[in-house]
């Protein structure tokens, strides 16, 4: 196990871990660096990096080095190509979009991008990434079959598939920018069958959305949208108090 996956498993012996997710096309380094000191400052425990559109290599290592410069907490790259894998991160979530009709998006990007993950030193985190409706731009633009957000049975199969092919997370995704997050009776399916850590991600606004889904059993939450439309503000807050408050304070 590489470094920041033991950092991100030692974390959750403490409760859930919400990770900040910073889209480099949106924001530029002191702005990503001012987000990632606030966020880290309420509890956040890591900076995912990346975003569903082009990023330019050389914006996404502006982006990376301003974060490593404000905060000393893992920054993970959330790729969306091959063109997101910047040597200036610590790690990367290797991640195959299962519910994809594409195989670029299963497993031939990421065999393009293998060898150069290796030489350039960046911990490989595996995970199994699942789009769950609406699914949003990455919906779209990973030709998703969607999980309909009424059948848990199709995520859970999915989901306990990704931990068996040996996925050290599942990644639930309702899509950035979703009107509501992934449903709680679908978070708990997965839970209740999954032993590898659940990931639940996109709608997350309020403390409300974020108390449904760890009531639920996501026990790693991503926000992106909230603090890109908000900054640091109420919603963001409201996130994080009810993720300390599971760690107990
Ligand atoms: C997107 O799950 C993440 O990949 C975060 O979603 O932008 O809606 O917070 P939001």
């Amino acid at each position: 196990m590489g470094r920041v996956h033991e950092y991100l498993t030692e974390r959750l012996r403490h409760g859930p871990v919400h990770l900040t997710l910073i889209d480099p096309e949106k924001s530029d380094g002191p702005a990503a660096g001012a987000v990632a000191r606030a966020a880290v400052d309420l509890g956040s425990d890591a900076i995912m990096l990346g975003g569903s559109t082009g990023i330019t290599p050389g914006r996404m290592a502006e982006v990376v080095r301003a974060v490593k410069a404000a905060v000393s907490v893992p920054t993970i790259i959330f790729p969306e190509g091959e063109g997101s894998v910047a040597p200036e991160a610590e790690a990367i979530f290797f991640m195959s979009l299962l519910n994809s009709r594409d195989p670029d998006w299963v497993i031939r990007t990421q065999a393009r991008a293998a060898v150069a993950v290796r030489k350039l030193g960046l911990e490989p985190i595996s995970l199994g990434y699942l789009v769950v409706a609406p699914g949003m731009r990455v919906g779209e633009v990973g030709r998703v079959d969607a999980i309909a957000r009424d059948d848990p049975a199709t995520a859970q199969g999915y989901a306990l598939a990704a931990e068996y092919l040996g996925m050290s997370f599942v990644y639930l995704e309702a899509g950035s920018g979703a009107p509501d997050p992934v449903p709680a009776d679908m978070v708990r399916a997965v839970r209740s069958v999954l032993s590898v850590p659940l990931i639940v991600g996109g709608g997350i606004r309020t403390g409300a959305d974020a108390r449904r889904v760890l009531a639920a059993g996501a026990q790693l939450l991503v926000t992106g949208t909230v603090t890109e439309e908000q900054g640091v503000g109420s919603g963001f807050r409201e996130i994080l108090a009810e993720v300390r408050q599971d760690r107990g304070g």
